[in-house]
């Protein structure tokens, strides 16, 4: 077992309930949460689409990156994303941040996830559910924020699990 940081992100339809459907779907294919941040409204990057909520959760698998990967597209395309385009609307983007301390290099798939420490609406989140030295980079999330801009970030009242 080891533990995969994923992020979330919605900007289409009933995004709370997109957030948690994409948790119950990855739980029955093998990668339950451990550990769920709160949620955050977020702007938009690029700035011409509607407002995110995002989370950040820690999953125990025994999923390889690649499977896990593989099991994201398909909580994805479960819950109506259709190919619409980079950085375009969607109901669910799910990203992996982090494998463990694996590093991967591939075509379809870079871990740590390449454009964290550039990204408050990752950050923010990720502070939550890691506090200490984020794997493979070296670094707190809350380090990483400094060189970002969280004008607009809002912590939300939503939650993903009751109790949490
Ligand atoms: N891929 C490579 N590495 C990874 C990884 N670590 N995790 C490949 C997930 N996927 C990875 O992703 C495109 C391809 O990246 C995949 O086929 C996979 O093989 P995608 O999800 O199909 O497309 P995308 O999400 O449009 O592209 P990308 O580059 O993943 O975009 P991002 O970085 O996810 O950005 N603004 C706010 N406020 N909040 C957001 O959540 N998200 C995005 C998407 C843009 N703006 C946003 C947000
Ligand atoms: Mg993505």
């Amino acid at each position: 077992m080891s533990e995969a940081i994923l992020a979330l992100g919605s900007n289409l339809g009933d995004r709370a309930a997109n957030l948690r459907a994409a948790l119950d779907l990855l739980a029955e294919r093998g990668a339950p949460a451990e550990r769920v941040s709160s949620v955050w409204e977020t702007p938009p990057v690029p700035a011409d689409q509607p407002r995110y909520l995002n989370a950040v959760v820690a999953v125990e698998t025994e999923l390889s990156p690649e499977d896990l990967l593989a099991v994201a597209k398909e909580v994805e395309h479960l819950l109506g994303r259709r190919p619409s385009g980079h950085w375009r609307p969607r109901p669910i983007d799910i990203d992996l941040l982090f494998c463990g301390e694996r590093e991967v290099a591939s075509e379809a798939l870079t871990v740590p996830h390449p454009r964290i420490a550039e990204r408050a609406f990752v950050l923010l989140p990720l502070a939550e559910v890691v506090e200490g030295t984020l794997p493979v980079l070296g670094r707190t999330a809350a380090d990483l924020l400094d060189g970002t801009d969280t004008g607009g970030h809002e912590r939300t009242a939503v939650r993903l699990r009751s109790g949490r």
